[in-house]
């Protein structure tokens, strides 16, 4: 077996009568499915886009909540060889822009709230409006479709996925993720952490990142393991479904951010709950501060297993299940992850135990990104991928992520680039310069800060430079707090110096 939907069809033929989701929204079930229920709707919806025009190695866009129909749709694309590109549904018009243009989609899915704006945005291209508050089995979208049968040679090589990471020049990049890369990492993930058919994974996040789509959704499928499915991350229905003690949904694997964790932990206000049936409570995406690993052990009960992914490489390293869990550390590498400590500017290895540029090889790393062929060049040296973090690793093989040179923001597990903010505030008239930071925070890990120099004579209110961030960035993105300053901090080259900006804002 050597692509993820060979790997998907097998688990669906496997586990046929085998509830593989239960989907709750806004606190409620809503849908139940079994792995042969994914495969037949599957089949209907490939079907369908077959007959819409959509072949091998096109992309089709999902702009939409998080819904049962995101899930058969990304399987369905599977099934003929296409390339799902999952979008976040609150991306603004600007944003979306981009991203059609980039991907050239030969079909967006939408949600109806995203109908409107696509519309605008994307007149020339198929668009197909979809119903996502109506439950997948009432609703009729290719329900009387006949199965579907899958292109024979698909290969290791071939493309599944495009997911967008956020780049230093401000536009995002698309990360050709390949069958081969996915099934590596699923498969790597399955082992480190023993997923297997007995557990049932706890999902409240967003689809459109590698974490919730591969890392979770892919793993489970994978395994055979059962999903429930929280359409959004809300800190008493997520604890509520975690509490749940008996019968079929008792879950054993819960995987978040560690901002999901800070508000779990705030929402229980750290008095300690008997979730003893969580085998597994991992945590990535962004640092896990040391603090709230201790914290989750006192209320949650366990250790949490801190590990490391990349939208580009999957999951790197992850402290072991068994065995010590250090508190800081993002673990040990995965299997067949090649690891290099490298000093940036001379490219060669550093002395055992300090620090330098985490350089990766290994088969679940993107081949590169979507047609953008100097930045797969640059982001690769003689087979290894450059990172952008820094980190060291001690005796005992741990890693740590110690700080990034790659210029982004990760606030909540998002990760921002300042350079994208800057050009939006930069386009106000009354706006000279500005550069755009993050700041430690409590909540989000990193907040978006911006500090902005105006022209001589011009006044504007940081209210004003909000609201204008609101309607080309998605809510996220918008700086938590603007400084009108009279100057930036620049160095002899009159290069803006990030630190010193930080320190304007007391950091
Ligand atoms: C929401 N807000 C954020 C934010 N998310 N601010 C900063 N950073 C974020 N990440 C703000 C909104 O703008 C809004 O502010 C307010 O919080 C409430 O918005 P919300 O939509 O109700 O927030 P909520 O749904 O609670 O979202 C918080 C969250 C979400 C933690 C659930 O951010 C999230 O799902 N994060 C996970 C991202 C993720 O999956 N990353 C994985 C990347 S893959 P205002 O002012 O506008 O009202 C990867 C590889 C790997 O990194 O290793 O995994
Ligand atoms: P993304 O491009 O959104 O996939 O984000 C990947 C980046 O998130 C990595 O390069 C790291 O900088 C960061 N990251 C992910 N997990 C962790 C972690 N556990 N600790 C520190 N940084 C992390």
């Amino acid at each position: 077996m050597s692509t993820l939907l060979h790997g998907l069809l097998d688990s669906f033929s496997r586990y046929k009568e085998k509830k593989a989701l239960s989907f709750y929204r806004n606190g409620t079930k809503e849908t139940e499915l079994t792995y042969g229920q994914l495969d037949i709707y599957s089949n209907k919806v490939a079907r369908g886009l077959l007959d819409m025009g959509v072949t091998r190695g096109d992309r089709v866009i999902l702009f939409m909540p998080k819904s049962v129909f995101f899930l058969i749709a990304h399987l369905a694309i599977q099934k003929i060889g296409a390339i799902t590109v999952p979008l976040n549904p609150q991306f603004k018009e600007a944003e979306m822009r981009y991203f059609i243009e980039d991907a050239d989609p030969r079909l967006i899915v939408c949600g109806k709230a995203q109908a409107r704006m696509i519309g605008q945005v994307a007149s020339d291209r198929e668009v197909m409006v979809v119903d996502t508050d109506v439950p997948y089995q009432e609703m009729d979208t290719f329900a009387d479709h006949p199965d579907q049968t899958v292109p024979e040679d698909l290969g290791p090589n071939d493309p599944a996925l495009i997911i967008y990471t956020s780049g230093t020049t401000g536009k995002p990049k698309g990360a050709v993720l390949i069958h081969g890369n996915l099934l590596h990492d699923a498969h790597n993930i399955i082992h480190v952490w023993e997923i297997n058919t007995r557990d049932v994974i706890c999902h409240a996040l967003p689809l459109f990142h590698v974490h919730g789509l591969c890392f979770a959704f892919h793993t489970a499928l994978l395994a055979g393991a059962s999903i429930v499915m929280l359409d959004q991350f809300r800190p008493e229905h997520v604890i509520e479904r975690l509490s749940v003690q008996d019968g079929e949904e008792v879950c054993t694997v819960f995987m978040a951010v560690p901002a999901m964790y800070v508000r779990l932990l705030d929402y229980l206000e750290d008095k300690r709950v008997d979730l003893s049936h969580i085998r597994l409570w991992a945590s990535g995406s962004a640092p896990l501060l040391p603090k709230d690993f201790h914290r989750i052990k006192q209320t949650l009960g366990k250790e949490p297993v801190e590990r490391e992914g990349m939208t580009e490489t999957g999951m790197n390293f992850s402290n072991p299940l068994y065995g010590k869990r250090k508190p800081g550390s993002v673990g040990i590498p995965l299997p067949d992850l090649e690891v290099r400590i490298v000093d940036p500017e001379t490219e060669k290895d550093v002395p055992f135990g300090e620090v330098g540029e985490i350089w990766l090889r290994g088969p679940s790393i993107t081949p590169g990104y979507w047609r953008k062929p100097e930045e797969t060049r640059k982001a690769f040296v003689n087979g290894w991928f450059r990172t952008g973090d820094l980190g060291r690793v001690d005796e005992d093989g741990y890693f740590y992520i110690t700080d990034r040179i790659k210029h982004i923001i990760i606030s909540g597990g998002e990760n921002i680039s300042p350079k994208e903010i800057e050009n939006v505030i930069n386009q106000l008239p009354e706006v000279l310069e500005s550069s755009v930071v993050g700041v430690p925070d409590e909540k989000w890990g990193e907040k978006v800060v911006a500090a902005v120099v105006l022209h001589k004579g011009c006044a504007i209110k940081p209210e004003r430079i909000d609201r204008h961030c609101r309607k080309f960035l998605h809510d996220w993105k918008c700086p938590k707090e603007i400084l009108i300053v009279g100057d930036l901090p620049k160095n002899t080259m009159g290069k803006v110096m990030k630190e010193k900006v930080r320190g304007l804002f007391g950091v």
